[in-house]
């Protein structure tokens, strides 16, 4: 009971940035208005709908290109202290390629970012959250390792517009979702599935990229514009099942193979890719009777490009899985970075579910991967770019299960502050209900319901927008609050 009450006065620093995140095809609509060149999420919903679990796609969405004074109210009723949104390349540079842009796609970022810092809102821009242009798709994408001046380029563009008045940029959003998913899979565009070698071609070609924006940001915009320039990973916690030292490998080979492989080139003082994951890729590889591992190799030069290449360490974490040697292990397509690692992936019974297969609320799991994060990277500046919960779309404005998880999460967001964790600030996931992917509507992880059925696409608080309101005005969890009404007013 005293613990409880020591808990709860727990307080978060003010000058923790508080916030939002959301991504541009997720929530703008707006898919072909005032200039707007075609993306890979338009090219791959429009000409192979059904690979969308309702059939839906990113058209309209939210509507935040019409609707996003109304989006930075949403924010002021939450009272957040920052905002994390992705710029549409496609918007910016129609057809990808620097040497066109889109005044109207310059004029609407400059609106939103305008009226977001009129209400002392910091807004934090990610340049890609995985609408690549489609014309540099047919180029290849990232297989081809000119994305890397590609994208070089584009940032340069977003610096010169907007640097003067926004601080924080996040080149990537989740390289393990873009290379993993979209290049080894089937689970998100361009659905390439290439599972032997899309994944790693990917990774090397993104962390250089990467790196390539970073120096454009240190060299050319960072003395005028004193901003900072990160990356943001997916780190969810990957356990080892049991103490034994199999499992403790195999826990080291999944992060490894989830994280480790974009990070470490970055963060690590050695730098490169990961150890383990690369011998075994090696020793695979050569059984396989490929002449060379399917992993590319750095250049000494693009190595030491790529190390040291990051201001902070942004962390988009939702869940954790514990991992065996020996069990729960399915069937992968033979080569492929799952086959590389080869272990099961096991979630037990009692942590609660959400709407999202992959999502589940494991305990103390943000504890785990950020202390574990700041042993192995020597202490980074980190941010919680993204951490959030789903529910179906019939649970309406009914949530208490996202206040719990929210509850839950920024519990363990205290626990990491506590154990010395450099950790500046959390975003959640999401403002509003968005496009989820794959999911389509199915899945809701908004603070805000959207009504997709109204041509307004009206936004209504949750019961979990006033619990995160509170804990955010207040800077600590009264895990007894509860909202007297279900009406937001701005304070
Ligand atoms: C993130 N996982 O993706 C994305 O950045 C968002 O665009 C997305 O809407 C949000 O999470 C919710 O899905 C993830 O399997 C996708 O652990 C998958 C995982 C994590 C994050």
């Amino acid at each position: 009971c005293q613990a409880s009450t020591v808990r709860q006065q727990r307080k978060f620093p003010d000058d923790f940035l508080f916030g939002t995140a959301t991504a541009s095809y997720q929530i703008e609509g707006a898919w072909n208005e005032d200039g707007k060149g075609e993306n890979i999420w338009d090219y791959m919903t429009h000409n192979n709908p059904t690979v969308i679990k309702d059939v839906s796609n990113g058209d309209i969405a939210a509507d935040s290109y019409h609707n996003y004074k109304r989006d930075v109210e949403i924010m002021r009723e939450l009272s957040l202290d920052a905002y994390r949104f992705s710029l549409s390349w496609s918007r910016i540079l129609p057809t990808g390629m620097a040497n066109e842009v889109n005044p109207a796609g310059i004029e609407f970022y400059n609106n939103y970012i305008n009226e977001m810092l009129k209400y002392n809102i910091t807004p934090m821009i990610t340049l890609y959250h995985w609408d690549l242009p489609q014309k540099l798709q047919e180029l290849g994408g990232f297989a081809n390792p000119y994305i890397s001046d590609w994208f070089a380029d584009y940032a340069r563009v977003v610096f010169e517009n907007f640097g003067d008045r926004v601080k924080h940029f996040i080149t990537f959003n989740e390289p393990r979702e873009i290379c993993f998913e979209g290049y080894g899979t089937t689970t998100k565009a361009p659905i390439l599935n290439a599972t032997a070698v899309g994944t790693y071609l990917c990774a090397k070609h993104l962390v250089i990229a990467h790196a390539k924006a970073y120096y454009v940001y240190d060299k050319e915009f960072r003395a005028s514009q004193g901003g900072q320039c990160g990356i943001t990973i997916s780190v969810n916690w990957f356990g080892p099942h049991t103490d034994s030292a199999e499992d403790q490998f195999a826990a080291e080979l999944k992060r490894q193979a989830e994280w480790g492989l974009y990070a470490e080139p970055i963060f690590s003082s050695e730098g490169g890719f990961p150890k383990e994951l690369s011998q075994r890729i090696s020793e695979k590889s050569a059984q396989q009777g490929y002449a060379k591992s399917r992993l590319p190799e750095f250049t000494a030069e693009e190595k030491a490009l790529v190390q040291g290449s990051s201001d902070f360490f942004g962390v988009n974490h939702y869940t954790g899985y514990l991992i065996s040697a020996t069990q729960a292990k399915v069937q992968n397509p033979v080569p492929s970075l799952p086959d590389d690692v080869d272990a099961g992936t096991i979630v037990p019974a009692e942590w609660p579910k959400s709407a999202s297969a992959w999502l589940t609320l494991s305990p103390n799991s943000i504890l785990y991967a950020l202390t574990h994060l700041k042993e192995r990277y020597n202490n980074p500046i980190f941010y919680i770019t993204e951490n959030g919960w789903s529910t179906p779309p019939e649970a309406g404005l009914n949530d208490d299960m996202r206040g719990t998880y929210y509850r839950t999460a920024l519990e363990s967001v205290l626990d990491t502050l506590d154990a010395g964790v450099n950790l500046k600030g959390y975003m959640a996931w999401s403002l509003v209900d968005n496009f989820e992917w794959m999911e389509g509507y199915t899945e809701r992880f908004g603070l805000y319901s959207v009504d997709f059925e109204d041509p307004a696409r009206t936004r209504t608080p949750r019961k979990s927008a006033f619990i995160y309101k509170h804990i955010l005005s207040n800077r600590f969890i009264d895990h007894t609050y509860e909202p007297e009404s279900m009406t937001m007013t701005i304070d």
